[in-house]
């Protein structure tokens, strides 16, 4: 179902299984769908761990620019972390870009509340308008937050030219398409949406540790709310 897992991939899935932010089991989402499987970015919150992340989203987006893509992410000038989760993860990714690719990106992100004293404003970081936009966010279920995030920077005068995110579950929406084919022509033209790793690598992951019974509970959920083609 997925081709082998990069070494950044595999890492992330260790990482996160020690300190309990991915579980198998049973949990109710936001949608109110019954899931095999949680990933919770908030309980990656070490200097080792965050490094660990960063490295992977680094690698995920370096491997995209690259004009040897499949379908090459375009430049961009801005990542944005959306409050609250993607801003730490967000700025050690482009530190990391930085040390690792050496891309220098700027690096930016909204508040919750908007500010009316100070320098005042939704945004904080560099400014996006008239620049190209990077959105870095942790999950991807039916694309709610994302969506949020794009309106936002396309409310301040950017341009949104691709998603990434630590995971994406590969579920169908509640009008039943793909969230990354809706979101992917809602950006229009080269837009695209990436993540370090997708449902299927888990399910290679959980495959190759002959963990059939997580595995099936996973494959059932497939059936019933992964994407189809
Ligand atoms: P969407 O906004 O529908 O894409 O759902 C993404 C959000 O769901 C995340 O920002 C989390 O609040 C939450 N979530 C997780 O964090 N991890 C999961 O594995 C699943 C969910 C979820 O509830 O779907």
């Amino acid at each position: 179902m997925s081709t082998e897992l990069q070494d950044y991939q595999t890492a992330l899935v260790d990482d996160a299984l020690t300190v309990g932010a991915l579980k198998f089991g049973s949990f109710t989402l936001k949608s109110g769908r019954i899931s095999p499987y949680f990933f919770n970015a908030g309980l990656i919150s070490t200097g080792p761990l965050l490094s660990s992340l960063g490295t992977a989203y680094a690698s995920t987006i370096a491997a995209a620019l690259s004009p040897a893509a499949p379908h090459p992410l375009p430049a961009f000038d801005v990542l944005f972390g959306p409050a609250y989760k993607g801003i730490s993860l967000a700025a050690v990714t482009a530190v990391l870009l930085h040390t690792q690719h050496g891309l220098p990106v700027g690096f930016a992100y909204d508040r919750k509340e908007a500010k009316d004293h100070g320098e005042g404003g939704r945004m904080v970081g560099v400014s996006v308008k008239g620049k190209r936009v990077l959105i870095l966010d942790d999950v991807m279920t039916a694309g709610t937050a994302v969506r949020g995030a794009l309106d936002m920077i396309r409310s301040e005068g950017g341009e949104v030219v691709g998603v990434v995110m630590a995971v994406d579950r590969e579920e169908i929406g509640r009008e039943g398409k793909s969230t990354v084919k809706e979101l992917e022509a809602e950006l229009g033209g080269e837009g695209r949406v990436l993540a370090i790793l997708r449902m299927r690598d888990l399910m290679k992951w959980l495959t190759d540790k002959g963990r059939t019974e997580e595995l099936e509970a996973m494959e059932a959920y497939w059936q019933e709310y992964g994407v189809k083609a």
